[in-house]
């Protein structure tokens, strides 16, 4: 059905305004921003995990109580889409302007997001653990920076290259929610000031922030494919220690170039390191490669 662009608005998660861009056939409003190359669909699982059809309403105001999920993801799908465009000039994860789906109200009292290879979903959270994960905008660019990798370093998703991975979804997290807090917006709505991950204190939340830590987790389900949402803990500081030194506008371009031209699927945090300081030689010259290369000496990798 051809569908005429145009806005509305709606409340996210915490009952906050949102601009949106969205398209009608005449009869109702969807969640299909037709802004950019691709379009920014957002659907509704309605707490199934199979069953998605696009977030509708029949008019411009998505001001439900159960359209709010949905209002944040389709909002900071396109913050992220335009973090990517406007800062690296890439067009969508793939660079070639692909939709981007989301999907909201993934299962029952989930608590969890995540990239599936197609779309991101999105649970509502049992509402202790989490409130729901869409409202939080460094969620939704860790989710799409799975993306991204996919289509670029391709980075395994076990071990050290899986490690990385999680590290490089939670760097541009920072780049478009810069603390160095993951999805505090969304974790433990009853308790303020936590958060899933810090990345300038890993140990806060069990991770190791130092190689004399790493943790050696078996390649299963169970032992997070060898510790990637773990061991994560070390490139994150590595991150820290440079973004606390450098220009937070230098380090983006040396990360974004180290993930999409230099980092290959099985790269181990040396490579990473390696690829960051000749990233960071290439862009800005040996003062800002020794940064990055005494951030990394500092976690241990050599
Ligand atoms: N939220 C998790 C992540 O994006 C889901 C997963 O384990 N893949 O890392
Ligand atoms: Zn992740
Ligand atoms: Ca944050
Ligand atoms: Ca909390």
């Amino acid at each position: 059905i051809e569908k005429i662009a145009t806005t509305g608005y709606g409340y996210g998660n915490k009952g906050d305004y949102k601009p949106l861009n969205m398209a009608s056939d005449g009869r109702q409003y969807a969640l299909i921003d037709q802004t950019h190359n691709g379009n920014i669909e957002t659907y509704d699982a309605r707490n199934t995990d199979y069953n998605f059809s696009l977030m509708t309403d029949y008019d411009r105001a998505f001001t439900s109580p159960g359209q709010r999920a949905g209002v944040d993801a389709h909002y900071y799908a396109d913050q992220v889409y335009d973090y990517y465009k406007n800062v690296h000039g890439r067009d969508s994860y793939d660079g070639r302007g692909a939709d981007i789906y989301s999907v909201v109200h993934y299962g029952y009292n989930y608590n969890n997001a995540f990239w599936n290879g197609e779309a991101m979903f999105y649970g509502d959270g049992d509402g202790r653990t989490f409130s729901s994960l869409s409202g939080a905008n460094d969620v939704i660019a860790h989710e799409l920076t799975h993306a991204v990798t996919e289509y670029t370093a391709g980075l395994v998703y076990e071990n050290q290259p899986g490690a990385l991975n999680e590290s490089f979804s939670d760097v541009f997290g920072y780049f478009v929610d810069p603390d160095f807090l993951m999805g505090e917006d969304v974790y433990t709505p009853g308790v303020s000031g936590d958060a899933l991950r810090s990345m300038s204190n890993p140990e806060q939340y069990d991770q190791p922030s130092h190689m004399r830590d790493f943790q050696y987790l078996p390649n299963t389900e169970q032992g997070d494919n060898g510790g990637v949402h773990i061991n994560s803990g070390i490139p994150n500081k590595a991150f820290y220690n440079t973004v606390t030194v450098m220009d937070k506008s230098k380090a983006e371009k040396i990360y974004y170039r180290a993930l999409t031209y230099y980092l290959t699927p099985n790269a181990s945090f040396s490579d990473a390191k390696a690829a960051l300081v000749q990233s960071a030689q290439d862009l800005y010259g040996s003062a800002d490669a020794n940064i990055v290369a005494n951030a990394w000496n500092n976690v241990g990798v050599n």
